[in-house]
């Protein structure tokens, strides 16, 4: 199977992006042909300060390879730096209909969240998204909930350039984690973490113990004291229940059965000291990474190189179908 997914460079990367998607790909990449990308021009389709973003791209690099990707074991490279996705999502682009981006989620919910910067690249983010994952014949998509909208108009624009030019696209899938595929903010439970919302409602992979504590012990809950799995009227402890679980790989009824009678204070704090502990390796890999500036640049270097021949591959064959020169 060739698996691709990808994070924007926007923020620090929080548990939300790991259980919804990078816990996913470490695992992925044992048995597949995994294909790992940065995804800065997507980042640059909401505000970005330029003078941040090599040092945002370099953060999240670091932070992959922390969380456990293995360059010897897929393709992880900065898609800036392969022409061919801007190349073929214009081409796509002659393939999609412009109501199918004015309808998703995505494009709707940060047009509001960024009223004045409604851009033409955050209507197009999805046909970039397609060409990332066209151009390495994918077949699989881990990512979260969040974006499987986008995944899913992938598909459909494959089909659409099969149909229209001849067979020359996979048709990709969705996978999604089967819990925590949507894992929301602590400040708010109705609205999913991200790297871009309130700190405060968001654990990060690197936050330090104090931070992670403040934060657990500030997250919203809900009316009663009772530690129940009940999404519509305990929001806020279903999601800190999720947390826990995949964390500590305990089921939810286990996890609600231990702290029967016991209240929030003490469940937070358990959940507190759970995720010190699990969080704690990703600091210590992160700043053992801090000092290996040459190997970064050695790896994404490497990634490049083996994505570029993919890409170009690709690229020959769509380049031929609709029609232009060589
Ligand atoms: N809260 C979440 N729960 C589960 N999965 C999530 N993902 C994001 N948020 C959650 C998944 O993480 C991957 C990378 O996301 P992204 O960086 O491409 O962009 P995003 O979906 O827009 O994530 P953020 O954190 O919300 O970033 P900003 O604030 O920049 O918009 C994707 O697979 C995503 O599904």
């Amino acid at each position: 199977m060739r698996i691709f997914s990808g994070i924007r460079p926007t923020g620090e990367i929080h548990i939300g992006n790991y259980l919804g998607a990078i816990k996913n790909w470490i695992a992925l990449q044992e048995k597949n042909e995994c294909v790992f990308s940065i995804v800065d021009l997507h980042a640059m389709t909401t505000p970005y300060l330029p003078q941040e973003l090599q040092k945002n791209i370099m953060e999240v690099t670091k932070v992959y390879l922390a969380a456990g990707l293995n360059p010897e074991k897929c393709i992880f490279f900065v898609q800036s730096q392969i022409k061919e996705h801007t190349e073929l999502s214009w081409l796509l682009s002659t393939v999609t209909p412009i109501g199918d981006l004015q309808r998703m989620t995505q494009f709707k919910e940060k047009s509001v969240k960024h009223k004045r910067d409604v851009n033409a690249g955050l209507l197009n983010y999805p046909i970039l998204m397609a060409a990332d994952i066209l151009l390495y014949g994918t077949d699989l998509v881990p990512v979260g909930k969040d974006q499987k909208q986008h995944v899913e108009l992938a598909r459909e624009i494959a089909r659409r350039f099969n149909k229209k030019f001849g067979k020359t696209f996979k048709e990709p899938e969705v996978l999604l984690p089967k819990t925590g595929a949507k894992i929301m903010s602590l400040q708010n439970p109705e609205k999913k973490m991200s790297k871009t919302d309130n700190p405060q409602g968001c654990i990060e992979l690197l936050d330090k113990p104090d931070a992670i504590r403040k934060k657990i012990m500030t997250a919203v809950t809900d009316p009663g004291k009772e530690i129940k799995y009940d999404v519509s009227q305990k929001p806020g402890i279903s999601n800190l229940l999720t947390i826990y679980s995949l964390f500590s790989g305990i089921s939810t009824t286990d996890i609600e059965k231990e702290f029967e009678g016991k209240g929030y204070q003490t469940f937070k704090e358990k959940l507190s000291q759970l995720l010190i502990e699990k969080l704690e390796p990703f600091r210590r890999k992160k700043k053992e990474l801090e000092l290996r500036q040459t190997l970064l640049e050695k790896i994404l270097e490497e990634g490049r190189k083996r994505a570029q021949i993919i890409a170009q591959e690709t690229m020959k064959k769509v380049r031929k179908k609709m029609g232009l020169l060589k």
